[in-house]
């Protein structure tokens, strides 16, 4: 029996152009999140969903066994800033992490800034931080509701004392301050008509650069760089080690490329007092340049020109002509180089990402050569610290057993031991109950495609489990071993078996692998998440009925645009943040950023391949015997100025116009929109455990899973 969803206009003359082709966006008017009619719709969705979720009797055990398991102490590396040491510290429920100071390491911790005074509710977060090279001054971003918007204010480290700076309409902005402590870069959007609090959908273009002296009003700080001959290039200054260069990185987009201009600070007898006398080093996006460190006018920059796994390369600032260049460390034919730093002066530290797991390697600064590797089990590198000032490194290591262990290795030791500092174990759940296996996987085509799978020791593959199968699938952006609180509670209490598909258009391999899924390769990520759940289901580990997918943001996409192509082969899906409209995500907030990946239904080609998996476009009831849509959960918020929730909202109401209405689909299609709440960053601990229970309960509801106690 069809389950009754609330009533949605349907605006039949509503149809746009593309190319000649006429495509209907009869729930365009849900583009408007203020009109009476949206929030409305938003309601009556929400009065469906929350008393179905409220109905699960797992939802409460769900809840009460995150609130125990997910209580335990949470620690960041410690970072040394001028003479102090700082580090975020979460006893283990507390919403926001609270960051605390000290002189020594030794010296008993004191609270420096406590971001859950900021609000009652823990919806306002710290987002990005800066501290002044002697450390004396620090400026911090905050984000309330989990919108990008930011505000930037100002504390003198010393007794932690507010000043009266204030920095607003701040976005995706950069934090660097001159060496003279004088002020700061960052950057900032034009003034906009009407709200920006993050519920709005307007466009965000022309950013730019500003210098903010400290002392002066916001209206009073010095523009430093603007690009209105092109709207979406962003600019992000960064002051080089050694305090004598500003580098601006200019993208127009997600790709890892970026321009590379700089300036001399020297040559400024003035200092800063207008748009910089910017010398263009790089300026095409043919390739990436992350600035390492310097020596004089000698530059090393991470950079995947030829080297789509990256390697090292030194610029000569006085004698910059490309053939020029030399590369310090080699690109690795497999292991993408991720992350370097330098530290102890004359030291590089090294990460990559080999097979999807971390490694992590010191080098000499002068000849890149291999020094050591740090000793690391099968997982992640999630934190470290150290600069180039500092002679100690601190790391922090996680995956899918073990919460966390920070490592401190003092560098001006001879042996070169990393000790462990902190390690975290979680009371109540035993890890060595589990196991964590990897498997590569052939996709249709044949590439061969990591997965993490996490399960209990020894369970029978007789298709008795349910699974959870995560994915992404975009944007450079390679999903590493973790530990999930919610997930294993999945494992444990559910009898679950965890997958972690690492497929196409991520960063696990290098840009190959990035490039693999996207522009008119983004159907390889869903072939190749369909492979992963048609191998769990082959293996023995689930069957389609007992499987759920999920996937948040552009894994959100995923999640439903699977769905769309093969709505037999799962049993639930929860879509998380997704963009669902290909043909129009340009046009809202960021959007315009993520047509690197996705390409633009403006062009006729992009638009050939956009129309073919975009969610919103591709929905239609299965026409087999019995074959019906899984059980579907979207899930977004109002304050979500990442991917706007119209994406989420016009979705849901086309599969439940499509879909919902039809006698064979009796499984539920719902959407939950949260309140005061955005994409994702920032998100107080009480709202990540109330969501992580909704979901589960979903699932287990909808896949009748007993509890296991
Ligand atoms: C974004 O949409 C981030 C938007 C802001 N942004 C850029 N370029 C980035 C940046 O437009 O932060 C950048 C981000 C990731 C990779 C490379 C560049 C930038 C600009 C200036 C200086 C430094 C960085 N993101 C995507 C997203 O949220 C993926 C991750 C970041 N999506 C939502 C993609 C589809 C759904």
């Amino acid at each position: 029996m069809a389950l009754h969803y609330p009533e949605a206009k349907r605006l039949d003359s509503q149809i746009d152009d593309y190319h000649g082709c006429k495509i209907p966006d009869p729930y365009k008017w849900l583009e408007d999140p203020d009109s009476e009619e949206t929030k409305a719709y938003v309601e009556a969705q929400n009065k469906l969903t929350l008393p179905f979720l409220e109905k699960c009797p797992v939802r409460e055990k769900f809840k009460a066994r995150m609130t125990e398991l997910y209580d335990y102490p949470k620690y960041s590396c410690h970072f040394r800033k001028g003479t102090r040491y700082f580090h975020f510290f979460n006893t283990g429920l507390q919403n926001q992490s609270v960051m605390y100071v000290q002189n020594s390491l030794d010296d008993d911790p004191q609270v420096f800034l406590d971001p859950n005074k900021f609000s009652d509710d823990g919806t306002v977060a710290l987002r990005g931080y800066a501290f002044t090279e002697d450390g004396e001054y620090f400026a911090y971003g905050l984000s309330t509701s989990g919108s990008d918007w930011v505000k930037i204010k100002f504390l003198k480290v010393d007794g932690a004392t507010e000043l009266s700076d204030i920095l607003e309409r701040v976005k995706f902005s950069c934090m660097a301050w001159t060496h003279d402590a004088k002020g700061i870069f960052y950057n900032c959007y034009l003034k906009q008509d009407g709200k920006s609090d993050g519920t709005e959908t307007s466009v965000n273009l022309h950013q730019k650069l500003y210098y903010h002296k400290l002392g002066f009003l916001q209206s009073e700080d010095i523009l430093c760089a603007e690009f209105p001959d092109n709207p979406k290039w962003m600019g992000g200054a960064e002051v080089s080690d050694d305090g004598q260069y500003v580098l601006l990185s200019i993208r127009e987009g997600c790709d890892p490329v970026n321009r590379l201009w700089y300036c001399d600070l020297k040559k400024l007898p003035d200092g800063i007092k207008g748009i910089l006398p910017w010398v263009k080093l790089v300026d095409n996006f043919d390739a990436e340049y992350e600035y390492i460190t310097n020596e004089g006018t000698i530059f090393t920059f991470k950079t995947n020109l030829n080297a789509p796994c990256y390697c090292l390369i030194n610029i000569d600032f006085s004698d910059p002509d490309p053939s020029k260049w030399k590369t310090l460390v080699p690109e690795h034919e497999k292991d993408v180089l991720e992350w370097a730093g330098c530290v102890k002066t004359n030291f590089l530290v090294l990460c990559y990402l080999h097979d999807v797991k971390h490694v992590l390697q010191l080098h000499d600064l002068a000849t890149g050569t291999h020094l050591k590797a740090f000793p690391l089990d099968v997982g992640s590198i999630v934190g470290y610290s150290g600069q180039k000032k500092d002679s100690e490194i601190f790391y922090q290591f996680t995956s899918f057993l073990t919460p966390s262990i920070i490592y401190h290795c003092d560098l001006t030791k001879d042996n070169l031991e990393p000790r462990i500092f902190r390690e975290v174990t979680v009371k109540g759940f035993n890890p060595s109950d589990y196991q964590t296996v990897q498997i590569f996987y052939p996709s249709k085509d044949g590439t061969l495609i990591p997965m993490f799978i996490v399960h209990k020791k020894q369970i029978k593959l007789d298709k008795s489990h349910p699974a959870f199968l995560y994915g992404y699938g975009g944007f450079n952006i390679s999903l590493t071993p973790s530990y999930s609180v919610s997930r294993l509670i999945f494992v444990r209490h559910l009898g679950g078996v965890l997958a972690i598909a690492n497929i196409r258009g991520g960063g696990e391999y290098g840009e190959s692998w990035h490039k693999g899924g996207m522009l008119e390769n983004k159907q390889n990520c869903f072939d190749d998440f369909q492979c992963a759940a048609e191998i769990l289901i082959k293996e023995g580990y689930t069957t389609s009925k007992k499987l759920t997918i999920n996937g948040g943001s552009n894994g959100g996409l995923l999640v439903a645009a699977c769905v769309n192509q093969r709505p037999d082969l799962f049993g639930c899906a929860v879509a998380q943040v997704g963009v669902m409209d290909m043909l129009k995500f340009h046009k809202f907030t960021i959007g315009h950023a993520w047509t690197t990946d996705f390409g633009c239904s403006e062009f006729k080609e992009q638009f050939d391949y956009l129309i073919r998996y975009s969610p919103l476009h591709n929905i239609k009831m299965p026409e087999g015997e019995g074959v019906q849509y899984p059980a579907m959960l979207l899930m977004t918020a109002d304050h979500d100025d990442r991917v706007v929730p119209l994406h989420s909202m016009k979705f849901i109401a086309t599969l439940q116009h499509v879909v919902g209405q039809n006698p064979n689909q009796v499984n539920p299609l719902f959407i939950y929109v949260d309140t005061k709440a955005g994409h994702g960053a920032g998100k107080p601990t009480a709202k990540v455990i109330q969501e992580v229970s909704d979901m589960y309960a979903f699932i287990a509801q909808t896949l009748q899973l007993e509890w296991i106690d």
